[in-house]
């Protein structure tokens, strides 16, 4: 049956004042919407968004196009809850990945909209840049928080500084053009995972000036604003399961989303080029988002990455199914509240309890089919601010993290691409050739494959991969979940 449907403020408008680089699920059913709640609310239509997907969505960008830049996001409570909403904000979508479809060596050309979203980017009416390119499209060591200057991505663009491919890229070659026509740099605003995401950007953006043009670099760092923010909201991957549950809805839209109705922004308030008045729509502005940032990291997406790497490989397929089984329920609880909490201090006016609890339940909302595999993807640019981080205080005072060693036993278990089952996967991570050389190496022998996993210092901070308990609880957790299994792991730990 139809179902009523939230429609957006009014027609396009033309105002493109947000660029945002990232056009995925996520943004379309977070940013954007909050960004229309501000449109209808406050009838103020002079912010809207030109939305550009860097990397693999042609099909989404020229969908979208296709649709008049209108799709739909549900936003579901539970199975029975929903709110539909038409969303009309981002009125530009642009595409400058690799374009598989053309080039005669059939290896496609890169960049087809690049000329536009340079233009873009550098007109004076571009007042803020929002970015969700995930932790790796940052190209930084996530643990030395340098440059990756020798990444293929990253050399191509110090190469051709006017033909970039990465955001960074994009980022610097547009600040430039601003410079040279005397125009104040645009708000970068950083939407990724990770702590300091704003500091982030500043430092990918910042390096890879300076291999171009010191003085450039030195107006960047000078000049720009990096405000850093949280965001929050779960957006699985779409499935045809969603797509026919819509259609029962009465939306039949091959770029709609499927989301949770839960969504946070925090923002840190740097917008020296003005930013929607949007606080009346639920963005919470800070001075700093840091405490919101930690909290987020090592207690929701920790969690969702402790079910990922002791669920998948299991055969559990969603958070929903995992969280549904008493003995991980109970891992969670454990670990957000026995280990994680004495690392954290908690955002005023949260209750680390209570935060755990809607966290829980909203990994229990029946309606999202999150795929555990979704979650277990880049491991290795997410592990050191979800459970390394946390860990790493723990251990200068002294204490174990039994929870987060079983997960890093889970997760060197998960980068073997075997299930129980025997059954294959894909482990879809930057590193995954270095984790398939170290398992043909060291498969047959725990000890070695352990130490050689807690040995990358890419991901393993140096001082906890030395601290040889530390080491021994990994071995321990690592040898009980292959020889016993999980059920056995849990009950030991719990
Ligand atoms: C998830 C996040 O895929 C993942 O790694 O942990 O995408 C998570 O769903 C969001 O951060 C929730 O806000």
């Amino acid at each position: 049956m139809p179902h009523p449907v939230v429609v957006p403020a009014g027609p396009r408008t033309g105002s493109l004042r947000i660029v945002h680089l990232g056009l995925g699920a996520f943004h379309r059913a977070h940013q954007a919407v909050y960004l229309e709640r501000y449109r209808q609310r406050s009838g103020d239509t002079s912010w809207g968004i030109c939305s550009a997907n860097l990397r693999s969505s042609i099909a989404l960008v020229d969908g979208l196009r296709e649709a008049g830049h209108r799709y739909h996001v549900a936003q579901f409570t539970d199975s029975e809850t929903v709110t539909l909403r038409e969303i009309g904000v981002i009125e530009e979508a642009l595409f400058t990945g690799k374009d598989r479809l053309t080039g005669r060596d059939g290896q496609g050309r890169w960049g087809r909209d690049l000329e536009a979203l340079l233009a873009r980017l550098a007109a004076p009416e571009t007042r803020i840049v929002t970015l969700t390119v995930t932790e790796k499209g940052y190209f930084l060591n996530p643990a030395s928080g340098m440059l990756l200057a020798d990444d293929p991505m990253i050399a191509a663009d110090i190469a051709a500084p006017e033909a970039p491919r990465t955001a960074p890229g994009i980022l610097v070659a547009a600040l430039a053009r601003r410079r040279a026509r005397g125009i104040a740099p645009f708000t970068v605003l950083s939407c990724d995972n990770m702590p300091d995401n704003g500091r982030c950007a500043r430092h990918a953006v910042v390096q890879l000036a300076e291999r171009q043009d010191a003085t450039l670099a030195g107006w960047i760092e000078r000049e720009g604003a990096f405000p850093s923010s949280m965001v929050d909201g779960i957006v699985p991957a779409m499935t045809e399961a969603d797509f026919a549950r819509l259609s029962a809805l009465g939306i039949d839209d091959p770029n709609a989303v499927v989301a949770e109705a839960y969504l946070q922004w925090v923002v840190e308030d740097d917008f020296p080029l003005g930013r929607p008045d949007w606080t009346a729509d639920g963005v919470v502005m800070v001075a700093d988002v840091a405490p919101f940032e930690a909290m987020k990291l090592r207690l929701l997406n920790a969690s969702h990455s402790l079910l990922a790497y002791l669920g998948a490989p299991e055969g559990i397929e969603t958070v929903y199914e995992a969280v549904s089984r008493d003995d991980l329920r109970t891992l969670l609880r454990h670990y957000m509240l026995e280990e994680a909490a004495p690392t954290l201090v908690m955002p005023e006016g949260t209750d680390l309890e209570t935060y755990a609890e809607s966290l829980l339940a909203r990994f229990a909302n029946d309606s999202l089919r999150h795929r555990l595999h979704q979650i277990a993807m880049d491991g290795s640019q997410k592990l050191p601010q979800r459970w390394l981080i946390g860990t790493s205080a723990r251990r200068e005072k002294g204490w174990g993290s039994p929870c987060i060693a079983l997960g890093l036993a889970g997760w060197i278990r998960y980068t073997a691409g075997r299930d129980t089952r025997g059954n294959t996967y894909v482990v879809d991570d930057p590193l995954a050739a270095r984790f398939a050389d170290l398992h043909a190496r060291h498969g047959q022998a725990p000890e070695a494959l352990v130490s050689a996993f807690l040995a990358m210092d890419d991901v393993v901070p140096s001082a906890l991969a030395a601290d040889a308990d530390f080491a021994e609880a990994v071995l321990a957790a690592y040898r009980r979940l292959t020889e016993q299994g999980l059920d056995a792991a849990l009950a030991h730990l719990t």
